[in-house]
């Protein structure tokens, strides 16, 4: 039977949901508008005023907001409240550029832990649960975010933070975890230490993982259902937006439910801004209609999918997004081909390797070169070095299937891809250095 945390809401009807939708909408705008000069300068450009906007039907009207305004902003430019009605902040790994820094009320926090109280229960969960939290903490969302959806169900919560992945195992085991939250990269990591501590998926109770904040396959899905003995499930969410739980799965396994009473969805095409119609491919816009501190307007993710309203067996009513294929900055184009990391993630877990590998994109006299480096399990690994050739082919062959041009597959020892406790690093573009 289906569980929820607030039945209420998330299976409302569309009339309800549309009309809360508006409701809110109408008053973020004017709240946005008088706190936010930055925006306000927006607006005016654009020759928009909060009464224009009347109901969900006038979103249209509104500015985009890109991680560029955010990094204009930065550090306090979007706050929509004094500061001093903050009580917690979380910030983006910012790789490139200036960290984006979000701010919380005490209600924006009760907020964003019942969306990620709502995950939990939807896979399951309840009061008995033992939920293992193995993102980071810290100013990364996740380790926070599911942190506080676990105290909010009556979960027993284990803070364990990521790394240290020898006694995840031995919490994991001893205090019976039954729910494990981490990045796919990193459960996939764990249960592979599971099996070489000589242990096996009937040594521990996990039932269920909900996994997220990186892109991951549907084959990734079931290498790790395999080697954990559990359930994966997929998590959405980035810092802008408050962090996880904008959007979770649900037992059915089939996209994730968006928090539509937090978050109204639209889908643009990424060059144009234009919006597309429902069942449409391109890139997801968010619009906080409840934050108080950082409330972002149609706020553009860079996220690729596809949303449904297609009736879900759980009962829930919230509009569901497909997994995301990447963001569209983590396509690369390669001889003029978009290759997505996630399109070769499906061809490696296909045809039998680990999901261990590096993708390195170089550009040798004006033409670029892809190289996948595999790493083989144990048992290739003793193959001669003639049928490993053969195995690089046949994987080069199917990888060209798949995308369209040729890649050089280079099949490497067990153990020697660094493994990922986080986000993991899958491509390596050195055509950037030369830039
Ligand atoms: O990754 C928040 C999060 C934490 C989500 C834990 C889920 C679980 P950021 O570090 O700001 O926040 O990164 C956000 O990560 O725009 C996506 O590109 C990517 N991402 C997040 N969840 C998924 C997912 C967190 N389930 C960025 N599938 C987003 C694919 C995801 N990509």
């Amino acid at each position: 039977m289906a569980r929820y945390y607030q039945q209420d809401i998330e299976c409302a009807s569309r009339e309800q949901i549309k009309a809360l939708q508006d409701e809110r909408l109408v008053k973020q705008v004017k709240h946005v508008y008088d706190n936010v000069p930055y925006y306000r300068n927006l607006m005016d450009e654009k020759g928009v005023k909060p009464e224009d906007i009347k109901s969900t039907d006038d979103l249209h009207k509104l500015p985009f907001i890109t991680k560029a305004d955010l990094r204009e902003a930065y550090p306090t430019g979007m706050l929509a409240v004094p500061m001093k009605d903050c009580v917690e902040i979380h910030s983006t790994s910012g790789t490139t550029g200036k960290r984006v820094v979000a701010f919380y009320t005490q209600k924006d926090l009760d907020i964003w832990h019942e969306c990620c109280a709502r995950a939990i229960m939807a896979v399951g969960g309840d009061e008995n649960d033992v939920v293992q939290v193995a993102y980071g903490y810290g100013l990364f969302t996740g380790g926070a975010g599911l942190d506080g959806g676990a105290h909010k169900v009556g979960c027993l919560t284990l803070p364990m933070s990521s790394g240290n992945t020898d006694r995840q195992i031995q919490f994991m085991k001893d205090l019976e975890a039954t729910i494990l939250c981490c990045t796919p990269s990193y459960a996939a990591y764990l249960g592979e230490s599971l099996h070489e501590m000589g242990l096996t998926p009937d040594d521990i109770k996990l039932k269920a993982g909900i996994f997220g904040a990186e892109p991951w396959t549907e084959e990734m899905r079931r290498s790790i259902e395999k080697s954990l003995g559990i359930k994966a499930y997929d998590i959405y969410g980035l810092t802008e937006t408050s962090g996880p739980g904008v959007a979770y799965e649900c037992t059915a396994q089939a996209g994730m439910h968006i928090n539509e009473d937090h978050f109204i969805a639209e889908i643009i095409d990424p060059d144009t801004g234009e919006v597309l119609p429902e069942g449409s491919k391109g890139e997801l816009v968010f619009t906080s209609i409840t934050k108080e501190a950082f409330p972002l307007l149609r706020y553009r993710t860079r996220d690729i999918c596809v949303l449904s309203r297609e009736k879900c067996p759980c009962g829930r009513t919230h509009v569901k997004m497909t997994k995301p294929m990447g963001r569209s900055d983590d396509m690369m184009i390669i001889r003029g081909v978009n290759v997505f990391p996630s399109q070769i993630e499906t061809v490696l877990l296909e045809q039998g390797y680990t999901p261990n590998y590096r993708i390195e994109v170089d550009r040798v006299n004006n033409n670029d070169t892809l190289d996948v480096f595999v790493e083989l399990s144990n048992e290739m690994f003793s193959d001669t070095v003639k049928e490993i050739a053969i195995k690089e082919k046949e994987l080069a062959s199917a990888i060209k299937t798949m995308l369209g041009i040729s890649p050089k597959v280079h099949l490497v020892p067990a153990k020697s891809i660094t493994r990922s406790e986080g986000k993991a690093v899958r491509v390596i573009d050195k055509r950037k250095l030369h830039d």
